[in-house]
């Protein structure tokens, strides 16, 4: 398995490195950013943002977590909401359905999957 990084400058003199398979996935077309959803798998809204990722033909990471408070809270930390579903493109939170569906309806979202 071959892991890679990137070099980011995020300072003056500070140097990070990224391991690039937690922010670009990989797939046949292009470099996508990574996508990540929590998701419990009966609710609505999750279901409803999966929809608009799949229609869009974009490969998404679910992490399912039905019953998992531990689960739930290490994401609300992430996050910063408890609600499901929380997305994740690349390092960026998006937030739920809502948020996703708006950045779709004013345009945006396409730059931000890097959709061409
Ligand atoms: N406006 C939110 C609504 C999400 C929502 O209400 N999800 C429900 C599950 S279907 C939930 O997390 N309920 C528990 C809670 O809000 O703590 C979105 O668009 O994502």
């Amino acid at each position: 398995m071959v892991v890679t990084f990137m070099v980011v400058k995020t300072g003056l003199q500070t140097l990070n490195l990224y391991k690039i398979s937690n922010i670009y996935s990989f797939g046949e077309k292009s470099m996508q950013p990574k996508v990540e959803i929590y998701t419990w798998s009966r609710c609505p809204f999750c279901i409803r943002a999966k929809s608009l990722l799949d229609k869009k033909g974009i490969n998404y990471t679910e992490y399912c977590i039905d019953g998992d408070e531990a689960a739930r809270s290490k994401m609300a930390e992430r996050a910063g909401r408890r609600s499901l579903p929380q997305i994740f493109i690349g390092d960026q939170h998006i937030g739920g359905c809502d948020d996703i569906h708006e950045l779709e309806r004013e345009g945006s979202l396409d730059g931000l999957l890097a959709i061409t």
